[in-house]
């Protein structure tokens, strides 16, 4: 897809995320590709407190996410509705923690419901807490930056894409609200599936990562340059890096110093030379894990 193919249709109403905020964004782009014939569920998240759609919606609680989903899908079969893409979008600590019994059992039934988590690496509506997605040395409410935790959050992220390709389910991806047609094409994807597809999308966080709101965009891509945020798909078992991530672990294009991604971020700024080496040391580590996952489910 090439990004004037992008309809200027758009689904949501007024709003009232922060300026810059990619997680009201990824819903945006979501809807564009998915349009008019969506029914949609949401949580309690920055997306489901602040944005305001205009198709038909249900905000739930957290554990029921995908489970309010799957109902509705079930339901529309039953009335003999088989044009609408029933959608699920949830933050990141809605999705990796408290609403992940849900997801695996749907994906685990093969219920048929496209589940987007927007990923902005912690729980933001709340003020700032750590999720199971905050990446190591991240500086949240819940992992301050002190004398025993001089380096911010210790524990690794959940891989979130590894987790739901255990589940054998027929469609998952990474993306980025930065690379927008990169993520378009796997929505499209997705939504011409039978079955739990499931689409995790970076979203980069104004007030929470500290940065100005206008560098968003630019954040997002040097989170995948650098190689923190890896882009890939999984296909009927069939696992592949896209986009600037192939290229950087196929073709050998050079990443982008971490330094250049970390230093405008304020939930960083805590950390030394040595920190940002190590973060980039398991960035590589990450990326090269996946180039030989790719090989083997060629
Ligand atoms: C079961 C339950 N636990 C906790 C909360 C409080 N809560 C509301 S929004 C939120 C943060 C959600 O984080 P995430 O899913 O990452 O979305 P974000 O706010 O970052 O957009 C929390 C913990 C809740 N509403 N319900
Ligand atoms: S706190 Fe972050 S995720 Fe929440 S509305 Fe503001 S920019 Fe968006
Ligand atoms: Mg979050």
């Amino acid at each position: 897809m090439k990004i004037d193919e992008v309809t200027e249709t758009d689904y949501m109403d007024s709003g009232a995320a922060c300026p810059g905020c990619a997680g009201e964004l990824a819903l945006r782009l979501v809807l564009k590709e998915l349009g008019e014939k969506t029914v949609l569920t949401t949580t309690p998240s920055c997306v489901g407190a602040t944005c305001s759609v205009n198709i038909s919606r249900i905000n739930t609680a957290f554990p029921a996410t995908a489970a309010t989903s799957v109902g509705m899908s079930a339901g529309l079969k039953a009335l003999g509705k088989t044009d609408v893409t029933v959608m699920a979008i949830a933050g990141d600590g809605g999705t990796a923690d408290i609403g992940l019994q849900g997801l695996s059992g749907a994906a685990e039934r093969g219920d048929d419901i496209l589940y987007v988590c927007y990923d902005n690496e912690a729980y933001m509506n709340t003020g700032i807490q750590r999720s199971s997605a905050t990446p190591p040395g991240t500086w949240t409410t819940t992992t301050p930056v002190g004398k025993e935790r001089p380096k911010g959050k210790e524990r690794p992220r959940k891989d979130m894409l590894k987790v739901m390709m255990a589940h054998d389910l027929p469609y998952a991806a990474t993306a980025s609200v930065s690379y927008p047609t990169d993520f378009l094409d796997k929505v499209k994807e997705a939504k011409d599936r039978t079955g739990t597809r499931y689409i995790h999308v970076y979203a980069p966080c104004p007030t929470g990562w500290k940065f100005p709101p206008e560098r968003s965009i630019e954040i997002g891509k040097k989170a995948v340059t650098s190689g923190a945020c890896i882009l890939a798909e999984w296909d009927e078992g069939k696992f592949s890096l896209t986009g600037q991530s192939k290229r950087l672990a196929e073709d050998g294009k050079e990443l982008t110093p971490m330094k250049e991604y970390l230093g405008p971020q304020g939930r960083f700024k805590h950390l030394d030379d040595e920190a940002i080496k190590e973060i980039a040391q398991t960035a590589r580590e990450n990326l090269e894990e996946y180039r030989k996952l790719a090989q083997a489910y060629s």
